[in-house]
């Protein structure tokens, strides 16, 4: 019967691609348009990676543009980026250009899958594995048992590196800095929560907060400032692109050595 053999392939490919991803290089909690970019150049570097978002559709702010105008405007140190998704793009103005929201994050989210990694949506991490004080791995359960409070036991997933792309609440740092007792790498050692919005200090800073916070664990995006304690920048995404590719960089490097 054609009816039953629709539900059997897709139980039957699900749970192999959820056993597939039982064991990672990487995994990246939250699916905005840092931990995509990341996503797509780690699996482009032959990585093993999946990233979990808790939402029906990844893509984090990226969808909406601004006050859901959806338009983004992007800047020239982000044009490579751009370019390498071929997302249509228009010179709007100097160094700034502009682009549809909607096609953006979608053409994020294609180009990652089809380089390979995985993207598990309805997801939400609730806690990180650790071994021998590195962080080692994610802890998930399905979004609709934690907005119920149902009490349900999690599952884990093995990783040699977790990435927290949850955007401003940064929600991965502040569970292991709260749970473990230990210091991240910043100046309090502690989240010191985002600043108010500066658009030139905000783009640089968060490139530059795009680093491993503790031993097995990175930050990148708006998860990066809210931990540094940096501005926020708004509906320019040049610096959410450029944090995605330098903690797949920085990653790549460290698996390598
Ligand atoms: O906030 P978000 O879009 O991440 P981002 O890559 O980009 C920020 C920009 O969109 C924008 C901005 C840029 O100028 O200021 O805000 O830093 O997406 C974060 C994603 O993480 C998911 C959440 O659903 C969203 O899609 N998320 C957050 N916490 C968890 C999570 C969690 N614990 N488990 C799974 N997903």
């Amino acid at each position: 019967m054609i009816e039953r053999k629709v539900s059997q392939g897709i139980i039957s490919t699900y749970f192999n691609k959820l056993e597939r991803n039982l064991d990672l290089d990487v995994a990246i909690v939250g699916g905005g348009p840092s931990g995509i970019v990341a996503a797509y150049y780690l699996a482009k570097a032959g990585l093993k990676v999946a990233q979990f978002d808790r939402k029906l559709s990844p893509g984090g702010g990226m969808w909406g543009g601004a006050m859901m105008f959806n338009q983004i405007v992007v800047q020239e140190e982000a044009l490579d980026i751009i370019k390498e998704f071929e997302i249509n793009h228009e010179l709007y103005n100097e160094n700034l250009y502009v682009m549809d929201s909607v096609e953006s994050t979608a053409a994020l989210l294609y180009k990652a899958v089809h380089a390979g990694a995985t993207i598990f949506n309805c997801y939400s991490v609730e806690d990180v594995i650790f071994k021998n004080d590195i962080v080692s791995g994610v802890v998930v359960n399905w979004t609709p048992v934690l907005r119920e409070g149902m009490h349900v036991d999690p599952l884990n997933i093995m990783a040699k590196c977790v990435v927290d792309g949850t955007g401003h609440d940064s929600e991965i740092c502040r569970t292991v800095a709260r749970k473990n007792g230990i210091r991240l790498a910043t100046e309090t050692g502690d989240v010191i929560g985002e600043r108010s919005l500066d658009v030139i200090a905000g783009e640089e800073e968060v490139v530059n907060g795009t680093k491993e916070i503790y031993p097995g664990l990175y930050v990148c995006g708006m998860a990066a400032s809210a931990v540094s304690g940096t501005p926020r920048m708004g509906p320019i995404f040049g610096g959410m692109l450029l944090s995605g590719k330098k903690v797949a960089e920085l990653i790549i490097e460290s698996l390598k050595r």
